[in-house]
């Protein structure tokens, strides 16, 4: 069994992780390390710096995560802002920027970085297409769920289980791109 390090201080992602690499044969511990989230223009960017922040003071293999939420009426907001945006205005300050506002059209984006010593670091992408409910939706989740309605769904990801709602995400999708290369690589 191969250990592998997921940087994180979310234990939603942890426990995904985990239940997918765990069949092949990969031991996911959590690492709530903290790494500085620089402010910078993608979210390739950030995972990259806070790769390389890690790599100083830890050398396992280890991988981390970032995600954001862009909003096509509001320019991509709050993009790689989304963590920030979330602990301020919150969920009602979205709806709010967003009232009476009729294109509603937003992408959830994932970032998985995975490194092991002395070897170039994979980046894999994910994302869901979907729309900006009116009001939220459900407590299931965390962050954006209640007021994210994914493509070809009735409901938001508040609204879904842990199972539904790794049928759409862009979570589930960059991590599913990163066990293919992983396996390849076994
Ligand atoms: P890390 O320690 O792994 O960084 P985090 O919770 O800070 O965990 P991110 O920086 O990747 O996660 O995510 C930034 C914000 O984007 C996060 O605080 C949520 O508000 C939002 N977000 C990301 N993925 C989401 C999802 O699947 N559902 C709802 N909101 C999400």
């Amino acid at each position: 069994m191969r250990t592998l390090y997921f940087i994180t201080s979310n234990k939603g992602k942890f426990l995904e992780a985990k239940e997918k690499l765990l069949p092949l044969g990969f031991s996911v511990v959590q690492k709530d390390l903290g790494y500085p989230e620089v402010q910078a223009e993608s979210l390739e960017d950030v995972a990259l710096q806070g790769i390389t922040h890690v790599r100083m003071g830890f050398h396992e293999p280890f991988m981390l995560e970032d995600a954001g939420l862009f909003i096509e009426a509001l320019h991509g907001f709050p993009g790689v802002y989304s963590k920030y945006v979330f602990f301020t205005i919150g969920l009602p300050g979205i709806l709010r920027l967003l009232s009476g506002v009729k294109e509603r059209k937003a992408i959830f984006r994932s970032v998985y970085a995975y490194s092991e010593p002395r070897k170039k670091p994979i980046i894999v992408f994910g994302e869901c297409k979907g729309i900006i409910s009116m009001k939220k939706q459900g407590t299931h989740g965390f962050g954006y769920d209640p007021i994210f309605i994914p493509d070809c769904a009735e409901k938001t990801f508040g609204e879904m289980t842990v199972e539904e709602k790794n049928q759409f995400s862009h979570r589930a999708k960059a991590l599913e791109k990163l066990i293919n290369v992983l396996k390849d690589s076994k």
